[in-house]
């Protein structure tokens, strides 16, 4: 069952715009989540104007984290909502639910981030009106939403009326993390209201104000002020006359004392400042009215298209909306210029996952900033430096030295917050303890690799010196800390650890882990003789620090003595961990069949997962991809070929990274089948995995498997690498990448490469020709 639809734009808007065809109440979510409009401040649910049950309100305001109770951790607060209107109808309130609905149609226009919705409506009376609503959030100023409404009645006069204000019962299912505070409603027309995180003590500042017309002139009304329980709202009734238009407006804007301005200002001129601000912007943005300021964020719109449009030339025209969607969904979740706040799993599209960021980031998603807008990854890479103070608590909270980064983060002084518990065991209905927090730690590593690849691309000495350098030696010296020295094999391993793979709980040497640790150390090692040899005055602050010569000495014989899981000998495979193969094997057909995820919790508990060869998602593969030299192209192969036929896929980060494995394999079906799978995550059939927000690292996966897989793209030993293979279903694709300070124009046809030179100098690695491409130029390659 589907009521998405994919092919309805046309003309300058083919591939451009996503559809709900109907309305049905019980998918409410699915929208709500990936219509999800924003700009990185703030991220707001399309939930609708009118009130159903079970819709999900939400408005998010990136890096406000607020504790509900001790018992809980920090997660990011539901706003003050302003988007619900309560709509009468000649006395009877409006719902889709009552009367008839034809030609109905909801869109997200990604070209311009406007959300729009229309239908033609008969009331149970047989009245008939016609119904057009829109929506943005500005990319111009991140404070800014606006919404417009008209209603047309067709058959008769009729009174209308719109109850519209702000919202603040809203809470995180249940939990309310604002203090009622003040609340006020001046000049007849605009609306404030102040409230306070209650343990975090964020200021939040929601204003909103309305502009009525009938037919383009200011309108009649007569109007209600109504001060409630954590309420304000007016209410406006105006006569509207057949074949005239009501056009009901409201412009609202959003801000906090958490905002990047305040960062280091007294709390007091912060609070202060920003209520100023704050209904000053009220009064310049109600004036300018939703056309014009429709108008500048899409003039922001247009430049990001312009600079990160990947284009598809495909059988499917779905796969260039896919991109797109992902490409949009990228660019509103990450606040670029603020390294206080990292991206939430769910971006800040919903409560899932709490507004914590996890590996999702480092290896999902900041490929593509890396690759495209240097300076939004110098940022999130920041972030993670600034939460260096927790992860180093977290070291010495579990024994270790160093830094051992959070599962899940939140506010950078936070450290670990992961929550500690779960859902219930299906066979003893006891809650589950989330384990994640406490071993799944290759996360570490995860953020040393990211650091490394962004300077790779990038050639950033200032962010290496600064930040950088910093990250992955605190992060090495974690690993030294942490192996454990193995009688029986004689060297070092990594005990009691969930690899990737969330269904195995409690391994030891989880292959990813591992490599990646030791990739963590010996680049470390490198770097220690490197700042020694080039950059003294750099060697002489860490020494200081960290004692290099004698981190250096403990890095040599760890690198020398830990144990990475290598291919058996007769099979070529690598074990995912110790006794990996020594695990039952069971039929997977059924759940492999399933398009929904997590099937196999309803037969079996997590200590039977744990006994079988089942992944819930790519563990030696996601290796594979990422230390892409480590092993040949036969040994992948018979470990994707291995892996895959165990893998579920119940993680949405699992697919793109099976796609991009497939591709450099040759196996081009099943890579086109896994970036189809990868891209239908929030957009496919599946009508309520994405309740509780869009899969931020699978948008991230679904470019990486266009420009990483089909693309060729590679970062590996320092060099860039392109080797493209496009799909059977794909004539061509183009898109833009950014090396060393170069953008690059990237066009692959089925037998030839171009690549377009837009900056200085540069080498790029094709097939096995290493070529130099000077400033201006193009070449062109057979593939
Ligand atoms: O980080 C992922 C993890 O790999 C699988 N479970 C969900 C997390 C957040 O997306």
């Amino acid at each position: 069952m589907t009521i998405m639809d994919y092919k309805r734009g046309s003309g300058e808007f083919l591939n451009w715009v996503v559809t709900e065809s109907a309305f049905d109440s019980r998918y409410l979510g699915k929208c709500e989540s990936i219509f999800c409009q924003g700009n990185g401040y703030m991220g707001l649910r399309a939930a609708l104007e009118e009130q159903y049950v079970g819709e999900t309100r939400g408005m998010f305001v990136t890096g406000t984290f607020n504790k509900f109770d001790d018992g809980e951790v920090s997660e990011l607060p539901n706003f003050p909502d302003i988007t619900k209107l309560m709509i009468s109808i000649g006395g009877h309130p409006f719902g889709m639910d009552r009367g008839t609905i034809k030609n109905y149609e909801r869109t997200l226009n990604l070209k311009n981030g406007e959300v729009t919705r229309s239908f033609h409506w008969t009331c149970d009376k047989g009245d008939e009106f016609e119904f057009r609503f829109r929506r943005m959030v500005s990319m111009e100023n991140e404070h800014v939403i606006a919404a417009a409404v008209e209603i047309t009645p067709v058959t008769e006069d009729i009174q209308i009326e719109i109850e519209s204000g702000i919202d603040g019962t809203v809470t995180n299912t249940g939990s309310q993390h604002f203090s009622e505070g003040a609340k006020r409603i001046y000049e007849n027309r605009f609306l404030e209201m102040i409230s306070e995180t209650t343990q975090s003590h964020v200021l939040a500042a929601v204003h909103a104000a309305h502009k009525i017309f009938t037919d383009g002139k200011p309108a009649e009304v007569t109007l209600l002020p109504i001060i409630d329980r954590r309420v304000i709202r007016i209410r406006y009734t105006v006569n509207v006359k057949k074949g005239s238009t009501l056009r009901f407006e409201k412009i609202s804007a959003v801000h906090t004392t958490r905002d990047l301005k305040y960062d280091g200002w007294k709390e007091d001129d912060a609070r202060e400042d920003m209520k100023l601000r704050a209904g000053q912007l009220l009064m310049d943005i109600c004036e300018k009215g939703y056309d014009r300021l429709l108008k500048e964020s899409e003039r922001k719109w247009e430049k990001v298209w312009n600079k990160q449009e990947v284009k598809i030339s495909s059988r499917n025209d779905f796969d260039q909306l896919a991109l797109r969607f992902a490409i949009y969904h990228l660019n509103i979740m990450v606040k670029k210029d603020d390294s206080r706040v990292g991206i939430g799993a769910k971006a800040l599209s919903g409560e899932g996952y709490k507004g914590h960021s996890f590996w999702d980031t480092e290896i999902f998603i900041l490929p593509y900033f890396m690759l495209t807008q240097s300076e939004t990854a110098r940022t999130l890479l920041e972030y993670r430096y600034k939460c260096l103070k927790g992860a180093r608590r977290k070291a010495i909270e579990n024994g270790y030295e160093g830094a051992m980064y959070p599962w899940e983060s939140a506010w950078i002084e936070d450290g670990e917050v992961t929550p500690l518990w779960g859902a219930a065991d299906v066979v003893t209905g006891e809650t589950l303890k989330i384990l994640t927090g406490l071993i799944e730690q290759h996360i570490t590593a995860d953020v040393a690799y990211a650091v490394w690849q962004y300077y790779i691309i990038s050639r950033d000495e200032d962010f290496m010196e600064r930040y950088g350098y910093e990250i992955i030696l605190d992060t090495a010296k974690f690993w030294t800390s942490r192996l454990e020295w193995d009688e029986e094999k004689g060297c070092y391993g990594i005990k009691d650890v969930i690899g990737p793979d969330e269904y195995k709980e409690h391994v030891d040497n989880n292959a990813y882990t591992n490599h990646l640790a030791f990739y963590n150390m010996k680049l470390a090692s490198k770097l220690i003789c490197e700042l020694k040899a080039e950059k003294p005055v750099v060697y002489t602050r860490f020494q200081e620090q960290f004692d290099l010569e004698e981190l250096g000495e403990r890095l040599t014989e760890c690198i020398h003595k830990l144990y990475c899981p290598l291919p058996e000998k007769e099979t070529g495979i690598i074990p995912q961990f110790d006794g990996f193969f020594d695990l039952k094997s069971i039929d997977l057909t059924k759940y492999k069949k399933s398009s929904v995820v997590g099937t196999i919790y309803n037969d079996y508990n997590m200590e039977q997962i744990n006994s079988f060869q089942v992944l819930k998602q790519g563990d030696v593969v996601v290796l594979l991809y990422l230390l892409d030299d480590l092993f040949s192209e036969e040994i992948k192969r018979k470990n994707y070929l291995y892996y895959e036929e165990r893998t579920l896929h119940d993680s949405s980060l699992s697919k793109a990274t099976h796609s991009v494995l497939a591709n450099d394999l040759g196996l081009k079906e099943e890579a086109y089948h896994f970036f189809e799978g990868a891209c239908c995550i929030d957009l496919g059939t599946e009508m309520k995995s994405s309740n509780s927000g869009i899969h931020s690292a699978s948008v991230g996966g679904i470019w990486q498997a266009a420009v990483m897989g089909f693309g060729g793209v590679r970062v590996t030993s320092g060099q860039l690498r392109i080797n493209p293979s496009l799909p059977e279903e794909w004539n061509e694709l183009e898109y833009r990448i950014v090396w060393r300070n170069s953008t690059l124009v990237v066009t692959v046809t089925r037998d030839e490469v171009k690549i377009l030179n837009q900056g200085k100098e540069v080498t790029v690695i094709v097939g096995k020709k290493e070529l130099l491409i000077s400033e201006g130029a193009a070449i062109v390659e057979s593939i």
